[in-house]
């Protein structure tokens, strides 16, 4: 069958469909260069993947406004929404690479090229990998190789003519012949090349080997080279299929094999570790939780938060894997002793266990990122003791395993009325490797971002003047002690209750490191109400309140506002969460009828 035999139309089809076979081409070359690199940083310890280092470098990059934006929007599902957006930007780029790479394969390659450059860049520079540099890129590395080997092997199944028979005229005695009408329409501008021998990018023309059949009528049979240069219109109509397809099983089984690898070893030894782990028990009993510290109230937020249920907050796209096997907590800097200390050396030494609310500054006024637990660990003024902190520091730079820096008043970590603690255990149970495993820090009355590293494992006796932490060079305060706040979990806004009824208004307020000293409540702007408050259990965790309503028909507002224990009442004045947290009044608008 002779390239003649195409009409204008059947070119355009079959054009068409390449088109769609050059994309699905493209993400399967994307999928095998992507389950490899995977496969690969899954192997190697320290090394992070690139997929996860360009998500990295996105939350890092990610101006604070659309960062807040994220949060709000997509809460604690921001990981995933921004793994999803990484992922299906690669794979339309990978899809529109393969598309274009039908006609200009050059082009497609080079783009592909450039593009990964980003991985190679994000991979040198992620600071969740501690792994060495070069090590660090091998993944990008193979993504680049595997990538471009891919695209070209199936661009050029795409692009090799079919095994077609064609008839030509003899033009010699050694029946070699021209091809009458070249499929490609660059036939005889080509020097030969063995079929056995991919072509390459920068590769002649299409070649049309003459075999003498036995009729004694030579014919062509265009063999399936890759006419890399071609472009546009010189494509070949039909393409080989049979080649296309074994192209296509081979990268689509190195992206299985990739996947099956990454699943194997990507597991975490830390996970494997942890559920193994014993307890210490504390050196003095745990204060009993006081009674009464929960009110009955059916939605309002539990006085403790279940690890499951505990929210999660930071800028780790994949769980560190800190494994015990190996770990050390080192203390340094402005002290006379540095010391060294292992897991165990921890639970060897002496442990507290105290119940303490944890805040994120990320909260919008009546926001949800809070949660109360009994921490279990070693109280963190023993351990800077022991080191000896010299003259002039007033800071604590704290670094976890995935490099993140968080800065602490050294006073506040000092302080034996704080209970500073650096936690090896959650509500019982070993840190859950999302809260820090193995161990973090806890300190009462401070927003997280400046107190609660997780996975730590450095800590420096230091000045604010001589660091900046990870947040504070964008755009949050230096110091945050947590702001008094109150927020109404029950009823719902937009809550329909009924009249006649005695309807709970409840909630929690907070006022870590200061204590909850009364909680009060209005209905549209009236007079303030004092709701009846759940016993403090210490100054350190949120306390329970509720205020019986007996509602009127008709849209109402509620409003709450907390006081501390040293007097202050909390300020309707707004001001966003940036730089050291909101403040207003949460309010809840509900319908009577
Ligand atoms: N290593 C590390 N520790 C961290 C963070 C982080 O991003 N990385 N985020 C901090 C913030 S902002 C908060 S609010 C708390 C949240 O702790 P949680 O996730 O256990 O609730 O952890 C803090 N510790
Ligand atoms: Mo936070």
């Amino acid at each position: 069958m002779s390239d003649t035999s195409h009409g204008p139309e059947r070119r355009r089809g079959a054009s068409r469909h390449r088109w769609i076979l050059g994309g699905a081409a493209g993400l399967l070359a994307g999928a095998a260069a992507v389950a490899v690199s995977e496969a690969l940083a899954a192997l190697l310890t320290g090394v992070t993947s690139p997929l996860l280092a360009v998500g990295n470098r996105a939350v890092d990059a990610t101006p604070r406004p659309l960062k807040e934006f994220a949060i709000r929007t997509f809460g604690e599902n921001d990981k995933p929404v921004l793994i999803g957006g990484v992922i299906v930007t690669v794979a339309l780029l990978a899809v529109v690479a393969g598309a274009v790479g039908v006609r200009r394969p050059r082009v497609a390659l080079g783009a592909f090229l450039v593009l990964s450059v980003v991985a190679l860049v994000a991979a040198l520079t992620d600071r969740s990998a501690t792994a060495s540099p070069l090590l660090c890129l091998l993944p990008a590395l193979a993504l680049m190789a595997v990538g471009a080997v891919a695209l070209l092997l199936l661009l050029r199944a795409l692009r090799a003519p079919a095994r077609t028979a064609v008839t030509s005229r003899p033009s010699g005695p050694t029946g070699t012949a021209v091809a009458e009408h070249a499929p490609t329409g660059r036939a005889g501008s080509a020097a030969p090349s063995s079929p056995s021998a991919p072509d390459t990018v920068s590769s002649p023309g299409p070649v049309h080997q003459v075999e003498t059949v036995e009729d004694g009528k030579p014919r062509i049979l265009v063999r399936d080279l890759l006419p890399a240069h071609v472009e546009g219109d010189d494509l070949p109509t039909a393409f080989d299929r049979r080649k296309f397809l074994a192209a296509a099983a081979a990268v689509g089984a190195v992206a299985v094999a990739g996947g099956a690898v990454r699943q194997t070893f990507g597991g975490s030894a830390a996970a494997g570790e942890r559920a193994d782990i014993t307890l210490p028990k504390p050196g003095a009993p745990t204060p009993a939780l006081a009674s009464g510290t929960s009110l009955d109230v059916p939605g309002i937020t539990p006085y403790l938060t279940p690890n499951k249920d505990f929210y999660r907050v930071d800028t780790a796209l994949s769980v560190p894997d800190v494994p015990i096997d190996g770990y050390t907590l080192r203390i340094h800097g402005m002290v006379d002793k540095e010391i060294e200390l292992t897991y165990e050396d921890l639970l060897a030494r002496r442990m507290i266990e105290k119940r303490i609310t944890l805040t994120c500054v990320s909260n919008p006024v009546g926001g949800k990122y809070a949660g109360n637990a009994t921490w279990l660990g070693v109280p963190i003024r023993d351990l800077l003791e022991e080191a000896g902190v010299q003259d002039g520091a007033d800071a604590v730079k704290s670094t976890s395993a995935d490099n993140m820096t968080i800065g602490t008043p050294l006073g506040a970590l000092n302080d034996p009325e704080r209970d500073a603690i650096l936690a090896v255990a959650m509500n019982g149970e070993p840190l859950p490797l999302a809260h820090g495993f193995p161990v973090r820090m806890v300190v009462p009355g401070l927003y997280g971002y400046v107190s609660a590293t997780k996975w730590v494992v450095d800590i420096e006796v230091t000045r604010f003047a001589d660091f900046k932490a990870y947040w504070s060079t964008r755009g949050y305060s230096v110091k945050a002690p947590i702001k008094t706040a109150a927020r109404i979990d029950v009823p719902k806004s937009f809550a329909q209750v009924r009249t006649g009824d005695k309807v709970p208004v409840a909630g929690v307020a907070w006022s870590q490191d200061r204590g909850i000293r009364s909680v009060e409540v209005r209905v549209d702007g009236g007079a303030w109400e004092q709701a009846t408050l759940a016993d403090q259990d210490n100054i350190d965790t949120w306390r329970q309140w509720v205020w019986m309503w007996e509602p009127q028909a008709g849209t109402h507002q509620l409003e709450v506002r907390a006081t501390d224990d040293t007097g202050y009442t909390q300020t309707d004045k707004r001001v966003p969460i940036a730089p050291n947290g909101s403040t207003g009044w949460h309010s809840v608008n509900v319908t009577a009828g």
